[in-house]
């Protein structure tokens, strides 16, 4: 197992639009293994495999409370169920530091495989129907900053990259 290093704002490879999964073999194990590995260290909640620049249509999620329930979805997609949104203080471990609030459908329905290829399919509300919208929008290169105003977004990124040019 192993740390992965997690993309920054604004690295243009969080631009990317993953590919679907078509091979469930021992390397995709591996994978899931060191992304929650990596999103447990890092005190996530959630982590999509672009975060990691692997670009691949796959995520985890753990928003229990004693961080033990870890759940994978891969080639996930979701329905909205509900449409009334839920608004939600939102960080991601690719924006550290900041937090903002965002409104997102409250309940949605997600389909998605296992690490195994097998069918899920799954409501979710509450904490999970955001994190896994969160999630899924950087599969499509998406991240939460883009549903702030273009002045939050820009004074995000310039304390950011000014962080990112200080020596280590
Ligand atoms: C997405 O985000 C999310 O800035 C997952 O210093 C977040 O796991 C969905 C994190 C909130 C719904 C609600 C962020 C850890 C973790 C930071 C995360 C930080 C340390 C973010
Ligand atoms: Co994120």
């Amino acid at each position: 197992m192993s740390i992965l290093q997690i993309l920054e704002f604004p690295d243009p490879r969080l631009r990317k639009i993953a590919k679907p999964v078509t091979v469930f073999d021992e390397e995709l194990e591996d994978l899931i293994e060191d992304m929650l590995e990596t999103m447990h260290e890092a005190e996530g909640i959630g982590l999509a495999a672009t975060q990691v620049n692997v670009h691949k249509r796959l995520l985890v999620i753990d928003v229990s409370e004693n961080r033990d329930a870890p759940q994978v979805f891969i080639n996930p997609e979701f329905e909205i169920i509900e449409h009334e949104l839920s608004e939600y203080n939102e960080g991601c471990l690719s924006v550290p530091g900041f937090y903002e609030t965002v409104s997102r459908p409250r309940m949605v329905k997600i389909t998605a495989q296992d690490a195994k290829g097998e069918k899920i399919e799954q409501a979710a509300e509450g904490i999970l129907a955001t994190c896994i919208q969160h999630e899924i929008d950087h599969l499509d290169g998406k991240l939460f900053v883009d549903y702030l105003s273009t002045l939050k977004r820009h004074r995000i990124r310039a304390k950011l990259e000014k962080e990112h040019k200080k020596p280590v």
